[in-house]
């Protein structure tokens, strides 16, 4: 079943998205989601100037060979562009199997595990009341775990804090890195009283996820765990910078708080030590930053040797078609955790019809084959890319940090 075409559109239906077309000479297409929070651009040449002509003429069915054409052809591995455009290409391709098959793909990846995809909803307010407020939000909408994210007293800006009326949080906003101000001692002083005030409100009936955000030195997570411990959140996401896999052996020295890692990794390697060390009990990775769903499935499977489990990335910056192939996945992985979910902005849903469904807490893909998501190119022309830029973070003495 030879590709007939490759294409890849860009559009920017409340947020900038990258996506790839594969059409086949049977007239299947199948779609791959290749967005890079600012930096879509680079994916976007990367696929349209050196993956999509080497596509044409090649086997649909291939996907394994396809992937590792991509990934041993291009000589240079790794990293999140690279690893973003093949898992767009690989993506793809799993859309047209189940496409052929007349499945949808979960059921190509060993059927159903679970009756569906229990997700985590992004509660946030610029003090602890209105913290609060957002988190009964989503208790009374079904949520079974929420993230509980609250403006740190005396910082202007606060990674995950909402703002006005939208239901989500959208990082990528200046046209120019906004530069914020953080400050980790009134972070750490702050973060268990808003925890504390969660348990104390609504009780331990659900799971309580918090996302630190990269930002903390291996001792002072060690702390921030330890200080976390009476209120059991489910994790603490990104304690510290994920590139040093050994400093995560500090942080398990001195605290039982679960730990999740992986969104900022595009392949098995970046995560080995983490996994085979038992250093993180939650494995972030997410398929369209990671290779797609065949190497996703590897890095999940070396996971579940560890007792490692899934809990991918599903932020606002991954696009529908992501989210649509993540809970393929999700509902068929034997040690599946947890999916994050961050309801899209107005109007993605026109650009990106979908058939995946949130019902008591729990999503699911739905049953048509395929991903069960699709672009309609005709909306997406209606919305052009916009140039966006994720925040930086400086100390107040203005040394350059973490964001
Ligand atoms: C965050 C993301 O959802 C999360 O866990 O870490 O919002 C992250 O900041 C964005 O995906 C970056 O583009
Ligand atoms: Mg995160």
């Amino acid at each position: 079943m030879k590709i007939v075409d490759a294409k890849v559109i860009v559009t920017c239906p409340g947020r900038n998205y990258v996506t790839l077309k594969i059409t086949t000479e049977d007239g299947l297409t199948g779609v791959g989601d290749a967005t890079l929070n600012g930096r879509e651009l680079a994916v976007a040449s990367y696929l349209s100037e050196h993956v999509c002509p080497l596509l044409i003429g090649r086997d649909a069915h291939r996907i394994e060979d396809t992937w590792h054409y991509l990934y041993k052809g291009a000589y240079w591995r790794r990293g999140p562009v690279t690893m973003t455009a093949i898992a767009a290409v690989d993506i793809a391709l799993w859309d047209i199997k189940g496409k052929v098959a007349g499945l949808p793909v979960y059921q190509l990846l060993g059927g159903a595990a679970r009756a569906g995809v229990t997700v985590y909803g992004h509660a946030s307010g610029g003090d602890v009341p209105e913290a609060l407020d957002d988190v009964a939000r989503f208790l009374d909408a079904g949520y079974r775990a929420v993230r509980v994210q609250a403006a740190v007293p005396g910082l202007d800006k606060t990674y995950g804090i909402r703002s006005g009326s939208s239901l989500t949080y959208e990082p990528a906003a200046g046209v120019r890195p906004a530069e914020d101000v953080w400050d980790t001692g009134a972070y750490l002083d702050f973060v268990p009283t808003v925890m504390g005030a969660v348990r104390d409100r609504y009780g331990f009936g659900f799971q309580l996820l918090h996302d630190v955000h990269h930002r903390l030195t291996p001792i002072e997570a060690g702390r921030l765990g330890r200080s976390l411990e009476p209120y059991r959140v489910f994790w603490i996401e990104d304690p510290t910078p994920a590139e040093d896999q050994a400093a995560f052996r500090l942080i398990r020295q001195h605290t039982t708080t679960p730990i999740a890692v992986g969104e900022v990794f595009n392949s098995i390697w970046d995560c080995q030590q983490l996994i085979t060390e038992r250093l993180i009990d939650y494995i972030r990775t997410s398929v369209s930053h990671t290779g797609g769903i065949t190497h996703l499935r590897r890095v999940f499977g070396l996971a579940e040797l560890y007792g490692v489990r899934t809990g991918s990335h599903g932020a606002t910056d991954l696009s529908p078609v992501c989210l649509a192939a993540a809970l393929h996945v999700d509902m068929a992985v034997p040690n599946f955790g947890i999916q994050e979910y961050m309801s899209h902005l107005d109007p993605a849903g026109d650009v990106f019809p979908h058939h995946y469904s949130f019902s008591d807490g729990l999503m699911h893909p739905g049953d048509v084959p395929g991903l069960g998501v699709d672009i309609d190119e005709d909306q997406a022309a209606k919305y052009p890319y916009d140039p966006k830029y994720l925040p930086v973070n400086r100390l107040r003495d203005g040394t350059m940090y973490d964001w």
